[in-house]
């Protein structure tokens, strides 16, 4: 995970200080962010799972809100009933609903369509394993390079209660076997967000590649606004001290085939496990919201 840590250090000797909107709870103030725009790092996935180890980065919940995502929920309570309450400031206090977020635009974009009666859906992970599959089969396929998964829907973001999608684009392409993902996230809070987002997509790059019988190659991760809050810098500096440990291995349970909707209800966040994550200890951090 040197790329991870380049960024920080990147960032912490180069970004540019800006105030922003959000505030820390605890003491009403707005943290400032050291900010750089435009960064990009490759995780190789055969080498390993790209779990930072240089803090605790809690797995479980990466894979709960994962697998929530492609079930289709765009409801806190499902997650909050597997013990995962990362969602809870944005949801609706009484229904739990957080609008039209990732579950929504992956597996039920909306579009109009006079045809079918005013609107019609997209399920783009259905569109997405299929297309791969056709990819497979003829690596000439007119879909080849055009993998692409969007979370970003101008309609739909002003109706959003909390940020809008963060992580706003995945491309995915086959080359020699194996299925690689680049994903574009347009804001980036590296200490306490990228951990978590570098993981969720390495691991969406992992299923998609055993739906499809492929192998994995590389996570490639751009970023549009990357920074760090002034609060966490700290925390950072901490974390820069520490030396890198093995990279822990990712393991799927075979039996998952399919990423239909149904069947990815079926699936337990015990069936996708990592194993020898030896991490140095947690680092904890206030979010601002
Ligand atoms: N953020 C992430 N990753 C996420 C997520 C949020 O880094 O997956 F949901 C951070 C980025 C930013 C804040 O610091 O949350 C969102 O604020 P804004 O919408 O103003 O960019």
């Amino acid at each position: 995970m040197d790329a991870y840590h380049a960024q920080l250090r990147q960032i912490l000797d180069h970004g540019d200080w800006k105030d922003q909107r959000a505030v820390l709870q605890s003491t009403g103030t707005r943290p400032r962010i050291k900010s750089l725009f435009g960064m990009q790092a490759r995780y190789d996935l055969r080498a390993g799972f790209p779990l930072v180890t240089t803090k605790r980065v809690p797995f479980r919940a990466v894979a709960v809100e994962l697998l929530w995502f492609l079930s289709g929920s765009t409801n806190n309570n499902e997650l909050t009933a597997q013990g995962v309450t990362i969602w809870n400031e944005w949801a609706d206090p009484a229904t739990g609903e957080l609008g039209p977020i990732y579950g929504q635009q992956w597996r039920n974009w909306q579009t109009a369509d006079p045809s079918a009666n005013g609107i019609r859906t997209i399920d783009q992970i259905a569109k997405l394993v299929n297309d791969i599959r056709a990819v497979v089969a003829n690596p000439q396929h007119h879909a080849a390079r055009r993998l692409i998964v969007s979370a970003w829907n101008p309609a739909d973001v002003e109706r959003l209660r909390g940020p809008s999608a963060c992580h706003t684009l995945a491309q995915f392409n086959v080359t020699a076997g194996r299925l690689s993902c680049q994903m574009y996230q347009r804001s980036a809070d590296m200490f306490l967000g990228v951990p978590f987002n570098i993981a969720s997509y390495a691991l969406l790059t992992h299923l998609v590649g055993q739906v499809t019988g492929l192998g994995v190659g590389d996570f490639v991760h751009s970023i549009g606004d990357a920074h760090i809050y002034e609060n966490h810098i700290p925390q950072v500096e901490e974390q820069l001290t520490r030396a890198h440990r093995p990279r822990p291995k990712l393991v799927l349970d075979p039996a998952i085939t399919s990423l239909d909707v149904e069947q990815v209800k079926l699936i337990r966040a015990e069936q996708i496990r990592v194993e020898g994550y030896e991490p140095h200890p947690a680092l904890r951090g206030e979010v601002a919201v």
